[in-house]
């Protein structure tokens, strides 16, 4: 893929990177290779390269090699869900490694270390990571990894990733990024110091709220192979129509994130204006404490922010309720607007104490603003909030 990407720019690698016109009729779209099994010529003789559907599939080859391509990585690994992802990264680790974990992740992230991995010998320490001189302390003999989530969900932090990677570097440890806030078109991680991305391509990179998905990228070789490794023996693969769809999306990735972007800053602009909102939490705000990392980090800021509502949780529920363009529901990055209620939707399953502690109280709403007409956006805050 280093060949692939040489020179060329993010669209033009979303639109081609990973998929050569397709044999035996040199189809422009990759076809979705439907299939559980490859005939072999003799036993263990593969005669274009694949064995077996959990092991590899050529559609998700093109997906995985487009997706390294955007990050700027050598592999590309995917999976059924965000989630298989990230537990293929966990599963790379052993009983007794410790994990130094951002403070403010998704509410599936932490459940899933501190309730799955827990239990199989893997600790973690949670830390504020704007606070520099706080992650410094949390490293011990065990630390193997350091967990980044930038933006952080649902709070917007926006964390510094090449300090980060320089402390976690002194300390022999590796950096993996959760970039599915910010997408590989505002954000490279390994171009910053990461190790390893993941990313929840339910999200951005799918981007029309039609699949689950999950995506690995990094550098290193001996690394990618435990991965691979992991990913055809615990086998959480992602169904090649699934695979499909998703390049069908990256190839829109930097037009949908333009509009995104600039809808949210719009979205942004009425909320200030807004006697019923208490606080906006957006990268892009000049007042927001990490604008100016974000500023230096990332392209531009994003389509996500949160705001606390004036009246708490019956005032935050009767103006989701009255939405009538953004739909209440979970999950974000899609074309559609989407609100929802942190504290209750996709944060229930952080302590009822660490949520205080992050703001994530009964007032906080978040949108994933998407990519209609902002003015139709705005209009149906304003109605909501009325
Ligand atoms: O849902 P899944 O594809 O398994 O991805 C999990 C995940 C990982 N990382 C981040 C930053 C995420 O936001 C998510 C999923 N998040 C939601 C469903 C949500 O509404 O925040």
């Amino acid at each position: 893929m280093k060949e692939q990407s040489n020179g060329l720019k993010f669209s033009t690698l979303a639109i081609h990177a990973g998929q050569p016109p397709a044999k035996p009729y040199n189809a422009v779209m990759t076809p979705v290779y439907q299939t559980s099994t490859y005939v072999q010529a003799s036993p263990g003789t593969f005669v274009e390269g694949y064995d077996y559907g959990r092991t590899a599939n050529p559609t998700r080859t093109a997906l995985e090699e487009n997706l390294a391509a955007l990050e700027g990585a050598k592999f590309g690994l995917c999976f059924a869900s965000g989630c298989a992802a990230m537990s293929a990264v966990l599963h790379s680790l052993n009983a007794g490694d410790h994990v130094v974990l951002c403070d403010d992740v998704y509410g599936g992230t932490f459940r899933l270390i501190d309730k799955v991995f827990l239990r199989m010998g893997i600790t973690h320490t949670t830390v504020d990571m704007c606070d520099l001189a706080a992650v410094e302390k949390t490293f011990n003999k065990q630390t193997k990894l350091v967990w980044i989530e930038t933006p952080t969900n649902p709070m917007l932090k926006v964390i510094d990733i090449g300090r980060i990677a320089a402390m976690a570097r002194a300390h022999n440890c590796r950096v993996l990024v959760d970039n599915t806030f910010a997408s590989p078109y505002l954000q490279t991680p390994l171009t910053l110091g990461a190790d390893i991305v993941c990313h929840s391509v339910t999200k951005y990179i799918g981007g029309h709220s039609d699949v689950i998905g999950g995506a690995l990228m990094l550098n290193d070789s001996e690394w990618a192979e435990r991965l691979y490794f992991l990913q055809n023996a615990v086998g959480a693969v992602p169904a090649p129509w699934d695979c499909f769809l998703t390049l069908r999306s990256t190839k829109t990735l930097q037009v949908r994130m333009e509009r995104h972007c600039d809808n949210a800053r719009k979205v942004v602009d009425f909320l200030k204006s807004s006697s019923k909102v208490e606080k906006i939490y957006y990268p892009g705000l000049a007042s927001h404490p990490n604008h100016d990392i974000a500023r230096a980090q990332m392209r531009d800021f994003g389509g996500m922010l949160s705001a606390r509502i004036k009246g708490g949780l019956s005032a935050a529920k009767s103006f989701l309720e009255r939405l009538k363009i953004f739909s209440l529901a979970e999950s974000l990055g899609g074309v559609e607007s989407l609100a929802e209620h942190p504290a209750i939707m996709t944060h229930a399953s952080i302590p009822a104490e660490a949520r205080k502690k992050l703001g994530i109280d009964d007032g906080l709403i978040r949108l994933s603003v998407g990519i209609e007409d902002a003015e139709d956006l705005v209009a149906d805050l304003a109605q909501a909030l009325g």
